[in-house]
Order: structure tokens, then C-alpha cells, then sequence
């Protein structure tokens, strides 16, 4: 009923819906950051509670009228202090930088030192980027990987640590295939008198799950998004001890943001009532095994991963010795309906709009139901396509067989189908 109102009031945006489901659908999706809500999570968020202004928190706003978005709100913080075990949560941060911003501003002022992974090493551009925020308010120093191992290198930390006595210490990144040992940046945190900021939106499903060791324990402050692996809603949280429950209340809102997106709140509460049941265990066991099936059967085939392999639910191609750069693989692999982003690898010769790699992730092609089987295959894909380059009848025959793949693990099927008998019936 919502889709046929939709189509009759607005058929432009009705169609742009239609043809990203559909999209969605039909495309192996292998960037690792993205994933596919479930249909609960999708009804809260397209529900009522958009409606409402709620400045404050439950039972402290400064509107008439909360109890119920009250009632979301705060089934959201009991579910995600659960999940996670921390003191404090606030749910209310729109996306994971404005998570960063409530927590830097919450921990340093303006002109503080920071530090954090180098962009082009996998961090992210709220963990100091010059265009970002974050290094525009802040003096950042960048650690970067071991030129051998690819991996952090806690020594080398230490020592930037040392020499510059940051405020705060970011740990956390966006492609990095391994394990973080949070509590080495603790030690290291501890020791220059650092606050530890631990940003685990790209792990948050595999840390709730306990297939990765948590920073709760550690970390001052810990920011994720809530979309990832945690499979929720576009959106953030920010967990913190005790000892900064209320300064970091006060600087999400009023600091640093106005009224919560309660429709998004109650999602996020879903979500996590979603993350606390068995099956989110299995589903995210199954994502860590999917992305080591993916990176042996690559690794096979000639491609070489940065650092060796992966531990989590993501990996870093190097494809130099393919003789194509990663904006290219990411074209040609776009012909045939397999989506990648293009990421530089650490110490890459290319700028990042260029880039020597690709980052392939699993957490949405396991929650289409899809298992190492596939992953070989896809993997086999891949490498045909770069080798395919611009063979536009090998190109055509591997997106025949990417066709067939999705076919046989359908997503949004009923919706899918509801849209389309609507677009047909005009
Ligand atoms: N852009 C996200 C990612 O792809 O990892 C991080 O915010």
C-alpha cells in the first residue's frame, strides 16, 4: 500500500527505489562496508518516528509528546549495552564521523595533538584527513603499517606516541585486514598519558559476535557505525566509560547535533535485537570463514593480499602484478555486476583516485546466504574479468554467470516483486 502511495505521488523517486532494489539484487556486492537491513529494520525506519522532535534524551526532553519515541530510545541503549557490555551508550550520532566528532570533542579541544592511521593505510578521513574535520581542528600526527608485514606496528606507535604526547590516540581503520590489539594501544595510551578513541565501525558485527577481541574494556571512547557488519541502519553509536557519560551527551547534543532521528533510533534497536540471537553468531562466523575462502581462492589464482591474507571480514588486493590499477579493476569488474571500490594499498606508487588495489569484503554476500562455494567461484570471476579486460564477449559471458549466482540467493524478493507488479499495472 506504502509502494502503490509512493508510485502515485512521486513515480520519479518510486522508479529510482525500484531500480536500486533491483540493483541490489542483481550486483555481487563485495565493498565492506556495505550490507542488507532486514525487513523489520526497514519497516523502523520507514515508519511515524520520523515525525517527531526529540532534543534531549528519554525522559529529559526539551519537546511534549516522547513518551514513545522514549520507549525506542531507550530499548536501543539496553540492546547495545548488552551487546557490547560498555557503561554508556548514546545512540543518537547520525553517522560514524559525527560519532568521531561528539567523541574527539568530548576527549581534546581544538589544537590538540592526535593521532591515527594514515588514510591511505586504512584509516579513515575522520581519523585526521587534512580535508576533514578532524585535521583541520586538530594537529594530527599519521602513523602508518610496516612496510614488511602491511600490519600495525605497536613499536613504531609507541614511539610517534612518545615523541608527540597526543591527547588522543585513534585506533580503528577502514581496510585493514587483521586483528587490532586494543590493548596495546592501551599500554601505549597509558604510557604517554593518550585517551584511546577506538573506531570499530567496519568490525562491530564480528565484536558483538565475539569473533574479534572487544576495545570496550580498554578504549575511553568507542564510535561504530551501525550499518556494517552490525547490519542496521545507516547510522552510529558512541560507548564510553562512565567517567564521560555526561560530557559526551552534552557534546552530542546540544554540541554537536540537534534533534535525534528517532526513526533511525528505533531501527538501530532492532537491529541490535537482531544482533543478540544465535543466528547473528552463525552469520558472522560465517562472513569471517567466507572472507578466508575468498582470499585463499585469490591468492591461487596469482593475486597477492596485502599482509598475507585476512583475519576479519575484509581483504586488500594488490593487483600490480595484474598489470591494471585499482580504478580500472573496479570498472571491469562494475561490466559484470560485481561491485568493488578501489583502495590504495599501503605504500601505494598511485594516488588514491587511482589506486593499486581493490578492498572486497563479505559480510552482504553472506547475508544473501552465500557460502565458501560461492566465494571460490567468485573469486574465479574476478579473476576472468581482469583478465576479460575489454573482451566485451567474455565480459558478457561472466555476467551471465554473475546473473545466474544471484538468481539462486534472491534479495528483497517480495518487495522486488511488489514494485515491479506496480510499475506494471501503472
Ligand atoms: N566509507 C566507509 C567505508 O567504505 O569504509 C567508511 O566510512
Amino acid at each position: 500500500m506504502n509502494s502503490r502511495l509512493l508510485f502515485e505521488t512521486d513515480p520519479e523517486i518510486f522508479d529510482a527505489i525500484f531500480k536500486e532494489t533491483s540493483r541490489q539484487h542483481t550486483n555481487l556486492e563485495l565493498i565492506a562496508s556495505e550490507n542488507f537491513c532486514s525487513e523489520a529494520v526497514l519497516a523502523a525506519l520507514g515508519s511515524v518516528l520520523t515525525n517527531k522532535y526529540a532534543e534531549g534524551y528519554p525522559k529529559k526532553r526539551y519537546y511534549g509528546g516522547c513518551r514513545y519515541v522514549d520507549l525506542a530510545e531507550e530499548l536501543a541503549i539496553q540492546r547495545a549495552k548488552e551487546i557490547f557490555g560498555c557503561d554508556h551508550v548514546n545512540v543518537q550520532p547520525h553517522s560514524g564521523t559525527q560519532a568521531n566528532i561528539a567523541a574527539y570533542l568530548t576527549l581534546a579541544n581544538p589544537g590538540d595533538t592526535i593521532m591515527g592511521l594514515s588514510l591511505t593505510h586504512g584509516g579513515h578521513l575522520s581519523h585526521g584527513h587534512p580535508i576533514n574535520f578532524s585535521g583541520r581542528y586538530f594537529k594530527v600526527i599519521h602513523y602508518t603499517l610496516n612496510p614488511d608485514t602491511e600490519m600495525l606496528d605497536y613499536d613504531l606507535i609507541r614511539k610517534l606516541a612518545l615523541e608527540h604526547k597526543p591527547r588522543v590516540i585513534v585506533s580503528g581503520a577502514s581496510a585493514y585486514p587483521r586483528i587490532i590489539h586494543f590493548d596495546k594501544f592501551q599500554e601505549i595510551c597509558d604510557e604517554v598519558g593518550a585517551a584511546q578513541l577506538a573506531d570499530i565501525a567496519h568490525i562491530a558485527g564480528l565484536v558483538a559476535a565475539g569473533l574479534h577481541p572487544s576495545p570496550v574494556p580498554y578504549a575511553d571512547i568507542v564510535t561504530t557505525t551501525t550499518h556494517k557488519t552490525l547490519r542496521g541502519p545507516r547510522g552510529a553509536i558512541i560507548m564510553c566509560k562512565a567517567k564521560y557519560a555526561e560530557e559526551l551527551d552534552k557534546t552530542v547534543f546540544p554540541g554537536t547535533q540537534g534533534g535525534p532521528l528517532e526513526h533511525c533510533i528505533a531501527a538501530k534497536a532492532v537491529a541490535f535485537k537482531e544482533a543478540l540471537t544465535p543466528q547473528f553468531k552463525e552469520y558472522q562466523q560465517q562472513t569471517v570463514k567466507n572472507a578466508r575462502a575468498l582470499a585463499e581462492a585469490l591468492t591461487k589464482r596469482g593475486f597477492r593480499l596485502c599482509s598475507g591474507g585476512t583475519d576479519n571480514h575484509l581483504m586488500l588486493v594488490d593487483l600490480r602484478s595484474k598489470k591494471i590499477t585499482g580504478r580500472d579493476a573496479e570498472r571491469l569488474l562494475g561490466k559484470v555486476n560485481i561491485t568493488v571500490n578501489r583502495n590504495t594499498i599501503p605504500f601505494d606508487p598511485e594516488k588514491p583516485f587511482i589506486a593499486s588495489g581493490i578492498r572486497l569484503g563479505t559480510p552482504a554476500l553472506t547475508t544473501r546466504g552465500m557460502k565458501e562455494t560461492e566465494m571460490e567461484k567468485i573469486a574465479e570471476l574476478i579473476d576472468r574479468t581482469i583478465a576479460a579486460g575489454e573482451n566485451e564477449t567474455e565480459l558478457e559471458k561472466i555476467k551471465a554467470e554473475v546473473r545466474e549466482m544471484v538468481e539462486a540467493f534472491p534479495l528483497y524478493a517480495e518487495r522486488r516483486n511488489e514494485y515491479q507488479s506496480i510499475a506494471k499495472e501503472g
